[in-house]
């Protein structure tokens, strides 16, 4: 069920072994159909619905993570098996396997571990949620690692994982117009402990600590003085990062040096102790590692201010995460808004009164989020990104910085989150070469 990237993956994966398969997208032109009429044009397919007969002749269901347990269901007078593309890569899966999830940081830890096995030589699958499929990444010989970026979606319906090693790096809200309640997303987030050798900890998010049982192998982290295994202290007035007593490195040292990349750089880590990668090729990549696109980027001073691209906040955690990190108190100028995903906005509140001087407001649910920050900040409505970014030029003094970070998603106004941010990016480029139309103000 579902023709994007995963319901093809799947459709290509079982058919090269032989094994008969439907697909199927209630959409009536989803998004891997020219693929799937090119390269497998014997397969049958439906669009536009959902087919009970179908469904129910299956011998199993193979459920895209865009779409809940439910889709399936209604649809079912049988008892039919319903999986993720993730339970069918483990069952052919021959390396070990890391899996990643959390509210917010799991591409970029994805990302710095599989960098990290990378530079220690070994040979190393990195995917998942990330943005290639699980099955993708089988390949023949087997490499000696797979790094996977796991979603609560993908993990609802995941049943075998058998991890090496696991994480989940923070539980905030997300994905509230998919579960019924904070607990429900949380509980898919905990399957992704279900059989893992080592599970790795944050220390300092008592959601996800609770979930330790202290007689299981494990580490933790932290960003407090000795709070976990991996943590930060000060070394000779130095800020360090820390395995147990043992100094690592100095954050000094680090190109990514906010508070949230150290939480990033722990966890990456301690993921790499629990698979036994060397240590010093993990440092070095630790120090080198320069981050992913679209997350809390310094695009440029413009207007004599500083303008970053955070356009992957794409939820509230991400946002107060990314206004914290600039530690820049009453000088922020945010842009925000999107699709809100059913989020609470109300956490917002506390952080834009201290950090922020204004917040300018774009998208489907820009009135939900003024409505949580009401008498905090001076608020803009603004109906595109260009009037957004102009809004915001007229705005900004020296000092400041213009942060889009929207807590929403983008699918109201943009193809998803990295034609945001680049749409945003160029914007204000074009602020200097005066591309700019100041007439629109
Ligand atoms: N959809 C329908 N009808 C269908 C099938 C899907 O309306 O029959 C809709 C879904 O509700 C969703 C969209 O189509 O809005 C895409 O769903 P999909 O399951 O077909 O998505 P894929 O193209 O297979 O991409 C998925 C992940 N997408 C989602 O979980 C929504 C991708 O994560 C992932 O990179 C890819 O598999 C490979 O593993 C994206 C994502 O947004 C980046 N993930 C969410 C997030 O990070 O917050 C969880
Ligand atoms: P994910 O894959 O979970 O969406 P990303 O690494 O893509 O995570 O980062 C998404 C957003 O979350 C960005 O705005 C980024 O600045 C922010 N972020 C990254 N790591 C963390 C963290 N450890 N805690 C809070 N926010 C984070």
């Amino acid at each position: 069920m579902g023709m994007g990237k995963t319901g093809i993956a799947c459709a290509q994966f079982l058919n090269q072994r032989g094994i008969p398969v439907r697909i199927m997208d209630n959409r009536a032109q989803p998004p891997g159909l020219s693929i799937l009429r090119n390269t497998l044009p014997d397969i049958p397919y439906l669009t536009g619905e959902f087919n009970a007969n179908w469904l129910n002749q299956a011998q199993e269901i193979i459920l895209s993570p865009g779409l809940a347990l439910t889709e399936a269901t209604a649809h079912l007078t049988n008892s039919i098996p319903i999986c993720s593309e993730i339970e069918l890569f483990t069952r052919y899966a021959n390396a070990p396997i890391v899996a990643i999830t959390g509210s917010n940081g799991k591409s970029t830890v994805t990302t710095w571990l599989g960098a990290m096995a990378k530079q220690a030589g070994w040979q190393v699958q990195v995917g998942g949620n990330l943005g290639t499929p699980a099955l993708k990444l089988l390949t023949e010989p087997a490499p000696d690692l797979y790094v996977l970026e796991l979603s609560s979606f993908q993990l609802e319906t995941t049943y075998h994982l058998q991890a090496k090693a696991a994480v989940i790096l923070n539980l905030s809200e997300d994905h509230m117009d998919r579960y019924a309640c904070f607990e429900d997303y949380k509980a898919a987030k905990q399957r992704i402990y279900q059989q893992t050798a080592i599970k790795i900890f944050n220390a300092d998010d008592a959601a996800v600590l609770a979930m330790r049982s202290p007689d299981h192998p494990h580490f933790t982290f932290s960003l407090h003085p000795y709070q976990g295994d991996f943590h930060v202290a000060m070394e000779q007035g130095e800020l360090c990062l820390y395995y147990q007593t043992q100094p690592l490195l100095p954050v000094s040292s680090m190109r990514l040096t906010s508070a949230i990349m150290r939480a990033n750089a722990l966890a990456a880590l301690a993921l790499a102790k629990a698979i036994d990668l060397p240590l010093v090729p993990c440092l070095k990549t630790v120090q080198e590692f320069t981050g992913l696109a679209h997350r809390c980027c310094w695009i440029g001073r413009k207007q004599n201010a500083d303008w970053f691209n955070d356009s992957k906040g794409t939820n509230v955690g991400a946002t107060l995460a990314a206004i914290q990190g600039l530690e820049r108190p009453k000088q922020i100028i945010l842009i925000a808004g999107g699709q809100g995903k059913g989020a609470d906005f109300s956490p917002l509140r506390e952080t834009v009164l201290a950090h922020c001087r204004a917040c300018i407001l774009i998208g489907e649910d820009a009135q939900l989020i003024a409505q949580a920050l009401t008498e905090t900040v001076p608020l803009y409505f603004e109906t595109s990104m260009e009037m957004a970014v102009h809004r915001a030029a007229q705005l900004a003094g020296s000092g400041d910085a213009v942060l889009l970070s929207p807590a929403c998603a983008s699918f109201d106004m943009f193809q998803n989150y990295e034609h945001r941010g680049e749409v945003f990016t160029k914007l204000v480029q074009g602020l200097e070469s005066g591309e700019f139309d100041h007439s629109k103000a």
